[in-house]
C-alpha cells in the first residue's frame, strides 16, 4: 500500500514536471516568449494579493474572538496593571499590523502592471523621512516609558507590613520559607547545607550538623584508605623493621639502648601488627588503585578545607553579634505547597542554589529569575482567594501554581508548587502549623 502511494506521487510529480515541458515548447511554437505575461495574468496576480489580505485579516480577527481570552482573570493587583499594559501594546501592535498589510496589499493590487501606466520618478522627500521616523519614535517612547513604569512599580520597595516569602529554587523542587515570630530571616551560607538544612540557614544547630556530616565522611574515607591491602602490607613491613633491628647488622649496640627506654612503644608496636594481620586474615583489606587512593585523599582534602570555612564563618562572619545565630531559628520551611493571606502585599524573595530557574505564577502575572548567588525579588498584592478563582472559573478543581519556567534540567517539568490564597485567619493557623527549621533535631 505504502509502495502504490509512493509510485502514485512520483509518477504525479513526471507527469506535472512533462506538462511543464509541453506547454514551454507549445508557446515557443506559438511565437511567445517566457517572460511575457499576458494582462489576464496580471489580473489574476493582483487580484489574488486582495484575496490573500482578506483571508489574511480574516484568520487573524477570527484567532482573537477564538483564542483572545486565554487567561484567567488576574489574581494580583500588580497583574491587572500588567494586563493592561499588555492590552495597550497589543492594540498598538494589531492597528499597526492591519494598516501596513493594507497598504502593502492594496498598493500591490493597485500599481499592478499596466502598460500604459509609467512609473513616476520620486526619489527623496524629507517631509516623509520626518514623518515616519518620528511617529515610531513618539510610540516607541510611550511604549517603553509605561512599561518602564509598570516594571519599577512591580520590583519597587516593599511596604512595612507586607508578608516576606522566600522561594528557593534547585534542580528540581521548591522550597518556601516564612520569617517565624522575629518576622526576619536567618542568614544563610550554602557551606551549611545538609538534607536537614537544605537551605543552608545559619544556626548554632545548622553548624554543628554540618560539621558532624563533615566528620562522618571523613572518619569513613579515613577507613576506607586505611584499610588499603598495599598501604597495610608496606606498614607491615615498616613495623617488623622496627620490631626487629636485630636484622639490621652492625648497631646492635644502639639498639639495645633504645629497646631499653621504649618497652611500651613497642608494645604499641606490636598491637598495631596483630591488627594487620586480622585485616589481612579477615580478607577485610581493600585493593584499590593507586589513582583511587589518591582520589579519595584529596575528597578527605577538600573535606576538611570545607570544614574549615563553617569553623571560620562560625567564629568570624557573625562573632559578636550573638543574635545572629538565633534569628534562623524560628524560620518555617514548607515544601510542596505555600499559603498567601487575601489582601496583603506579599514580597517575593528568590534564590537559586545550583542554576538559573524562573519563579513563574501565571495567575498573578509574575515571573522572576533566580539565580545563584544573586537574591532576586518581586512583589505582589493578592485579590482573589483560590476559593473564589474556583468559583469564577466553574472549576473545583483550580488551584495556583508557582512553576519553574526556565529549563533547568531533565525533571524541569516537574517543578512546581501549589499556591493558595486564603482569607489571613486560614493562613495564620496554617503557619502557626508549619515546620520550624530543624524542629525534628530538638
Ligand atoms: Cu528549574
Amino acid at each position: 500500500m505504502k509502495l502504490l502511494i509512493l509510485l502514485v506521487i512520483v509518477v504525479g510529480i513526471i507527469a506535472v514536471a512533462q506538462l511543464a515541458k509541453i506547454y514551454q515548447l507549445s508557446a515557443r511554437l506559438r511565437g511567445h516568449r517566457e517572460e511575457d505575461i499576458s494582462e489576464a495574468d496580471t489580473r489574476l496576480q493582483g487580484s489574488l494579493w486582495i484575496v490573500f489580505m482578506l483571508v489574511l485579516f480574516g484568520t487573524t480577527i477570527w484567532q482573537f474572538i477564538r483564542y483572545g481570552d486565554y487567561l484567567p482573570p488576574s489574581a494580583s493587583l500588580h497583574g491587572e496593571a500588567v494586563d493592561t499594559l499588555m492590552s495597550y501594546n497589543l492594540a498598538l501592535v494589531i492597528f499597526v499590523f492591519f494598516v501596513v498589510n493594507a497598504l502593502i496589499f492594496g498598493f500591490s493590487f493597485k500599481y499592478r502592471y499596466d502598460k500604459n501606466r509609467t512609473a513616476h520618478f520620486f526619489p527623496h522627500d524629507t517631509r516623509l523621512e520626518v514623518i515616519w521616523t518620528v511617529i515610531p519614535s513618539i510610540v516607541l517612547a510611550v511604549i517603553i516609558i509605561y512599561g518602564l513604569q509598570t516594571w519599577s512599580e512591580m520590583t519597587g520597595p516593599a511596604a512595612d507590613d507586607s508578608i516576606r516569602v522566600e522561594l528557593y529554587s534547585k534542580q528540581f523542587d521548591w522550597t518556601a520559607r516564612y520569617a517565624g515570630d522575629n518576622d526576619e530571616f536567618g542568614s544563610t551560607n550554602f557551606n551549611l547545607i545538609t538534607p536537614l538544612n537544605p537551605l543552608g540557614i545559619v544556626t548554632q544547630d545548622g553548624i554543628d550538623q554540618a560539621l558532624l556530616k563533615i566528620e562522618d565522611k571523613i572518619a569513613k574515607l579515613n577507613n576506607e584508605i586505611t584499610a588499603e591491602k598495599g598501604h597495610l602490607l608496606a606498614e607491615k613491613l615498616e613495623l617488623e623493621r622496627s620490631l626487629h633491628p636485630a636484622d639490621d647488622h652492625g648497631h646492635a649496640g644502639h639498639d639495645d639502648a633504645h629497646h631499653e627506654v621504649s618497652e611500651g612503644y613497642k608494645n604499641n608496636l606490636e598491637n598495631r601488627l596483630a591488627a594487620i594481620d586480622d585485616l589481612l586474615e579477615s580478607g577485610a583489606a581493600t585493593v584499590m588503585t593507586v589513582a583511587a587512593y589518591e582520589a579519595k585523599e584529596d575528597k578527605i582534602y577538600r573535606l576538611q578545607r570545607h570544614r574549615q570555612r563553617i569553623l571560620e564563618l562560625k567564629n568570624y562572619e557573625l562573632g559578636e553579634d550573638l543574635n545572629a545565630w538565633e534569628v534562623g531559628e524560628d524560620d518555617r520551611i514548607v515544601k510542596s505547597e505555600f499559603h498567601l493571606p487575601i489582601g496583603r502585599e506579599i514580597e517575593f524573595i528568590f534564590r537559586s542554589r545550583d542554576v538559573l530557574h524562573s519563579a513563574f505564577m501565571p495567575h498573578f502575572r509574575a515571573q522572576m529569575n533566580t539565580v545563584p548567588g544573586l537574591p532576586t525579588r518581586f512583589k505582589i498584592t493578592t485579590t482573589i482567594t483560590t476559593d473564589s478563582m474556583r468559583t469564577i472559573l466553574d472549576n473545583p478543581d483550580f488551584n495556583y501554581i508557582l512553576l519553574c519556567n526556565k529549563i533547568c534540567g531533565s525533571a524541569h517539568f516537574n517543578m512546581q508548587m501549589t499556591v493558595v490564597v486564603e482569607t489571613q485567619e486560614e493562613y495564620d493557623a496554617w503557619l502557626s502549623e508549619q515546620k520550624v527549621y530543624m524542629a525534628e533535631k530538638n
